[in-house]
């Protein structure tokens, strides 16, 4: 199969360039968002974690605002409509997830899919990105890590418990970050940011978060393919 290669120099000022930006941007600013209130009501469904839970909202806060920055700096516009609809599928399993009192399918979806996909569209986006919005994300990475480390550990110390729901939450929700991948995969390379490294970096942080939590080696590789034949 032929390989899309990124371009060599980016035009950060093109029309091409801010047309798929005013989507990228608009995810980013979106998930932020969203990953906020999805630790504060966090924070409300396990109380003995509530203050670091706040913690974990705050810093998505400033987050969406560092995002925001970044695509006035480009004078971009972010198409707020088209991201919403590109978390929706997500964005409901965690609300009814958090509705039925279920803590290991919230966790599952914000601090470790969503995470992982952050930690992975942000590494790869940092080499490609203005100098303004690569400042920016270089420090929002490091906050993500901290995140994703939030879920694999409450969920490696309850991890016998957990375990069923773990599994059954991936088969649920995994396959929705391959087709989120593929609906952004375009304007991602319009940034730089190729599919292939996308998947790759994803896959990387997800299985290690996995095996962190408890899970061998072979159970992550079947959770994995769970998710690619939904
Ligand atoms: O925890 C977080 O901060 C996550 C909400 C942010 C998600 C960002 C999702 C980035 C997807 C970008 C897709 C570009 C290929
Ligand atoms: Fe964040
Ligand atoms: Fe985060």
């Amino acid at each position: 199969m032929p390989q899309l290669e990124a371009p060599a120099a980016i035009d950060y000022q093109s029309e091409t360039y801010k047309d798929a930006y005013s989507r990228i941007n608009a995810i980013v600013i979106e998930g932020e968002d969203e990953a906020a209130s999805n630790y504060v009501r966090l924070a409300e469904l396990m109380p003995t974690h509530a203050e670091e839970l706040a913690d974990l909202a705050k810093m998505e806060a400033r987050h969406k605002k560092g995002f925001t920055a970044c695509g006035k700096n480009l004078n971009v516009t972010p198409d707020m409509d088209f991201a919403k609809k590109f978390f929706s599928d997500l964005h409901g399993n965690f609300q009814k997830a958090a509705a039925d009192g279920n803590i290991v399918t919230c966790l599952l979806i914000q601090a470790l899919i969503i995470e992982a996909f952050a930690i992975s569209a942000y590494n790869v986006y940092i080499p490609h990105a203005d100098d303004f919005a690569r400042k920016i994300t270089e420090s929002v990475v490091k906050d993500e890590y901290l995140h994703l480390n939030f879920g694999e550990q409450w969920l490696k110390a309850n991890f016998e418990s957990a375990k069923d729901e773990l599994e059954r939450a991936n088969r649920e929700n995994l396959a929705i970050v391959w087709r989120m991948l593929d609906e952004v995969a375009a304007d991602a390379l319009v940034l730089g940011m190729e599919k292939e490294a996308l998947m790759e970096d994803f896959t990387i942080a997800y299985q290690e978060a996995l095996q962190n939590i408890g899970f061998t080696t072979r159970e992550t590789l079947r959770m994995l393919t769970a998710g690619l034949a939904a």
